[in-house]
């Protein structure tokens, strides 16, 4: 071996063992957010250039260059999350906020990630979705020691496929999930990509769900299924930004599930195409146009159209139970009931008793039930026309004309144009209505048509 040879040999084995105790001696400062507002893209003020992403009701984290490398500073700590206005729950999360915030790159770029653990308990970081060497894959126990309370490790590697994909804990997962630890990984491509289509918008969230008892600010844990606070990056409708769109613009939204269920996200007013998955982008031949896409647990779905209609348009989760806050699921229907003097009767035991249901739940959307102090009321949100009766998985993308390119401000309510707009029926009245409470017909009269006896737990 020549002796220059020699010495570019040691050098980069130097420079590949050493560089990252290097740079521990100086551990990039972590940023923090303490705002749960949607934060204005972070256009990349150096390395390669891309086009960024808009999370909402987050924000991107800047990061350091040293040598050619892009450094990020993670830091797993408790917070405490603005899930809607007033209602404050214990999280935990990274650098301030549930969720995480949002790492950008481009392919190619060599990524050093610091994570420092300030939680109770020991913690990893899963790169879900990244090709890596395993040794960098963050599953506790099996690629890595898990990080303890006070230490910091370093992750290392290439971005090297483009796509949507997240970072979550591979340690004590079901709790550290449930407490809100999670975050979105954005790897853009670099230069023009036969199937990734340039886009004027783009925007991602996580789904994710917890299970806050009434009155209460810390999630419980062990909870599987019956989650009643249903969140996208841990905001709950009416909370939840707008997505904003120039009448003309193409729209990308980037969705990944950190649930125990599936969600299907629901687009009103346009169709979509799933453009990629986390496994990457979907080839030209294989997309197929949707007005709603099942993301399953642990999946990512990067959905893609035209936002060529004007309006206020519903985008939420078409599980219905999922656009609702706290609720119990074990309420009998009382649809058809007659409680004609039973109220009266149980006030004199129950005094604030409330008889609800009887004609349907709509009651609930303007009904003030007093509440335990910080609880989600069951359905919040209104409208200009009204309550909306929503409350979780639920936002609007807001379409206008000329909006300014990066205008990301909600633009307010539509305007509908004159002959637009469902009316109230003038004319003659409709034929006598039948009373509710008639049997259907083919039913038994004898046979209670409306009460059924609630089912032992439900399943979302
Ligand atoms: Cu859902």
């Amino acid at each position: 071996m020549q002796r220059r040879q020699f010495f570019a040999g040691a050098a980069t084995a130097v420079a590949a063992t050493s560089v990252s105790r290097v740079a521990l001696a100086a551990l990039p400062e972590p940023a923090t957010q303490a705002s749960p507002d949607t934060a204005p893209p972070l256009v990349p003020p150096n390395g390669r250039p891309y086009q960024p992403v808009v999370t909402l009701n987050g924000w991107t984290t800047p990061w350091r260059m040293n040598q050619g490398v892009k450094e990020f500073h993670l830091v797993a700590e408790p917070v405490v999350r603005e899930v809607a206005p007033g209602f404050f729950v214990n999280l935990w999360g990274y650098n301030g906020q549930s969720p995480g915030p949002t790492i950008e790159v481009v392919e190619g770029d060599r990524v050093r990630i610091f994570v420092t653990n300030r939680l109770p308990e020991h913690t990893t970081i899963h790169w879900h979705g990244q090709r890596l060497p395993n040794g960098m894959d963050g599953v506790g126990g099996l690629t890595q020691p898990a990080i303890q309370p006070g230490k910091t490790f370093v992750y290392e590697f290439v971005a090297r496929r483009p796509g949507t994909f997240m970072y979550h804990p591979h340690a004590d997962e079901m709790v550290q999930m449930a407490m809100g630890m999670m975050g979105l990984w954005i790897t853009h491509p670099k230069g023009q990509h036969p199937h990734i289509a340039k886009v004027q918008r783009d925007y991602a969230f996580l789904i994710n769900a917890f299970d806050v008892e009434p009155g209460s600010k810390t999630p419980k844990v062990n909870t599987m299924m019956e989650h009643n606070i249903w969140c996208w990056n841990s905001r709950a409708f009416p909370a939840i930004s707008p997505l904003v769109a120039r009448r003309g613009d193409r729209v990308r939204m980037r969705v990944g599930n950190l649930t125990m269920t599936n969600h299907p996200i629901h687009l009103h007013g346009h169709e979509f195409e799933v453009t990629g998955t986390d496994g990457g982008p979907v080839p030209l031949t294989a997309r197929w146009p949707e007005v709603t896409t099942d993301v399953a647990v642990g999946q990512m779905r990067q959905i893609e159209f035209t936002a060529d209609e004007l309006g206020d348009w519903a985008l939420h989760c078409h599980k219905s139970h999922h656009t609702m806050g706290a609720m119990g699921h074990g309420v009998p229907t009382m649809i058809g009931v007659d409680h004609k003097g039973l109220v009266g009767k149980i006030q004199k035991i129950v005094p604030d008793y409330m008889v609800m249901g009887e004609r349907g739940m709509a009651d609930m959307g303007t009904m003030e039930m007093p509440l335990p102090d910080n609880t989600f009321p069951m359905m919040t949100g209104t409208g200009p026309f009204g309550p909306l009766e929503m409350g979780g998985m639920f936002t609007t993308l807001k379409v206008r004309q000329g909006l300014g390119a990066s205008d990301y401000r909600d633009p307010g309510d539509f305007q509908h144009p004159p002959g637009t707009l469902a009316y109230e029926w003038q004319g003659a009245p409709a034929a006598t209505p039948r009373p509710a409470r008639v049997d259907a017909p083919g039913t038994a009269p004898t046979e209670p048509s409306a009460r059924k006896p609630a089912a032992s737990g439900h399943q979302h």
